[in-house]
């Protein structure tokens, strides 16, 4: 069940980012944008090599992006508006800036969407695969950090109307949902 805060919905379902339909979906990429394996590498085989082409011009024209930044590209075969790559934080044991690292790959992709005119944005699970950042504090950062984003815009300055976290895995699904809940009894 979505929770709707000042008319915008945000929700979370299992499943595979790549079949998302809505306008922007987000990447957990690297900082060279060079594609990878997991969610990044999903959405390279589905969007196809034009991706990839974009990725290398951002590297050309500034050399990647560092952790918490966030880059446009289009979607190339995938019927979206735009990809939004992001880099999370390597999880290094928690005293290395990681929680607002991530806190920041979720605010300027949000600021990217809009900019780009996006109604519908999705994310996947950040940092939570190879970059082992632990699942609990990470659905919390993210589930926070967006929550706070909403509450603080007007719906009038917002076109996003529609947040969805597309979790992969069922223990991930599982902990958006009950923390979902209890925003749920907040709003
Ligand atoms: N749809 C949605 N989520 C997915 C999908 C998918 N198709 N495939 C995997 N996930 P990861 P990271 C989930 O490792 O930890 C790459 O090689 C996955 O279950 O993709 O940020 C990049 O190039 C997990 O919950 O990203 C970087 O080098 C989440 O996506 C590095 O991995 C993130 O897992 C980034 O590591």
């Amino acid at each position: 069940m979505p929770i709707i805060i000042n008319h915008v919905a945000v929700s979370a379902c299992q499943g595979d980012i790549t079949s998302w339909q809505g306008d922007m979906i987000v990447n957990a990429s690297n900082s060279g944008l060079f594609g990878g394996g997991g969610v990044d590498g999903a959405i390279h085989r589905a969007g196809g090599p034009q991706i990839a082409g974009e990725c290398a011009a951002i590297r050309r024209k500034q050399g990647g992006i560092l952790p918490g930044e966030a880059a446009v590209t289009s979607a190339g075969k995938l019927p979206l508006l735009g990809i939004i790559h992001t880099v999370g934080p390597i999880w290094k044991g928690g005293d290395a800036g990681e929680i607002s690292t991530l806190a920041r790959c979720y605010l300027s992709s949000l600021d990217a969407a809009c900019t780009q005119g996006a109604q519908s944005i999705a994310f996947p699970n950040i940092s939570t695969g190879v970059y082992n950042f632990p699942k609990a504090l990470a659905c919390q950062t993210a589930l926070r950090t967006v929550v706070e984003y909403v509450k603080r815009r007007d719906s009038g300055g917002l076109p996003l109307k529609r947040i969805e976290f597309i979790c992969f895995e069922k223990d991930n699904a599982d902990l958006y949902e009950e923390m979902l809940k209890r925003y749920g009894d907040i709003y």
